[in-house]
């Protein structure tokens, strides 16, 4: 499953017009995936001969609804991407930012108050599980009482918490100041090489997703064959086998092993052929850590 952000903001504060210049889907979509620009998987495209070149993406939502179960589906995704209104001239972009925050900061209590008092009474049958998760719902409930944060809570959170304050969160100032979002939601509509040629340069929400790449510590790797050349979205830290799974659950079962060239070394030596003939393809087991940048060729038998 891809890496999920969810859009906030105020009403007309430029949500879906994120969402239509992020994802080039349909403001009725409130689901889409934002492709990742990425100039290396264009150079390797074309130095492969590749008849498709698929980018990266991340699932992108425009949640709706009113507060309650928009937060309840804000706690499902990985990360909160919030649009400031910064173009009716009616708003401080800056003071609605903080006041999110607090409003995420109250959801959150609420959020540990109800469930220790749902807890609070499964635990009277004695159950000694339910009975530790009551007491450090206390302690966090004291914590946060006190001034303090989820982020900053001592110990474990209860994973069923789904706590929205500990998720990264990047903020989009929507308008002459920051991002003029209803351009780029225009924009979206052309190809990217006549976007770029309107604006005199590449689209600034690049950077926030640069961002959400990094705050999510995300790396890139890619697959390069003629058919399809691609790139692929992995969390950093992770092993060949993830890497296979990533591309198809058969490649992880079947996996025997993995060759490894620096996206660098294939673009400038042309092909596979001639990078394996350079010595600069590296064969790797299961549990090799992907680099950003790699290049991966999954061997499998299934
Ligand atoms: N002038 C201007 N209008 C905008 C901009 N961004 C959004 N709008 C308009 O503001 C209205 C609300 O935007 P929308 O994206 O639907 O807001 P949402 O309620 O947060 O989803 C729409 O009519 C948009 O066309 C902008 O940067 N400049
Ligand atoms: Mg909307």
């Amino acid at each position: 499953m891809a890496l999920a952000v969810g859009i906030v903001g105020l009403p007309s504060a430029g949500k879906t017009t994120l969402f239509e210049a992020l994802t080039h889907a349909p403001a009725s979509a409130n689901v889409g995936m934002a492709p990742i620009p990425d100039e290396r998987l264009d150079q390797l495209g074309r130095v492969i001969g590749a008849k498709k070149v698929t980018p990266a993406a991340i699932r992108v939502a425009d949640v709706q609804g009113p507060w309650p179960q928009l937060l309840g589906e804000l706690r499902q995704v990985d990360a909160l991407l919030v649009v400031l209104d910064g173009f009716s001239g009616t708003r401080v972009p800056a003071e609605d930012l903080e006041t999110l925050r607090l409003e995420l900061l109250v959801a959150d209590r609420d959020h540990v108050e109800r469930r220790l008092e749902r807890v609070e009474k499964q635990a009277k049958s004695g159950d000694p599980q339910l009975r530790k998760e009551v007491e450090e719902l206390r302690r966090i409930l004291d914590h946060l009482d006190r001034g303090g944060t989820l982020a900053d809570s001592p110990g474990e959170l209860p994973p069923e918490l789904g706590p929205l304050t500990t998720k990264p969160l990047i903020s989009v100032e929507n308008g002459p100041g920051g991002i003029d979002l209803k351009l780029e939601a225009e924009l979206a509509e052309l190809p990217p090489a006549e976007a770029d040629a309107f604006r005199e340069g590449p689209s600034a929400l690049g950077e926030v997703v640069r961002q959400l790449f990094g705050e999510l510590d995300l790396i890139v790797f890619f697959t390069a064959s003629e058919k399809e050349t691609r790139a692929w979205t992995l969390r950093r830290g992770s092993t060949a086998i993830d890497a296979a799974g990533t591309v198809h659950s058969d490649l992880a079962r079947g996996f025997i092993r993995c060759e490894v060239i620096r996206w660098h070394d294939l673009v400038e030596a042309g092909s596979h052929t001639e990078a394996a003939r350079r010595g600069l393809q590296r064969l790797e087991g299961k549990t090799y850590e992907v680099q950003d940048g790699d290049v991966l060729n999954v061997r499998f038998n299934v």
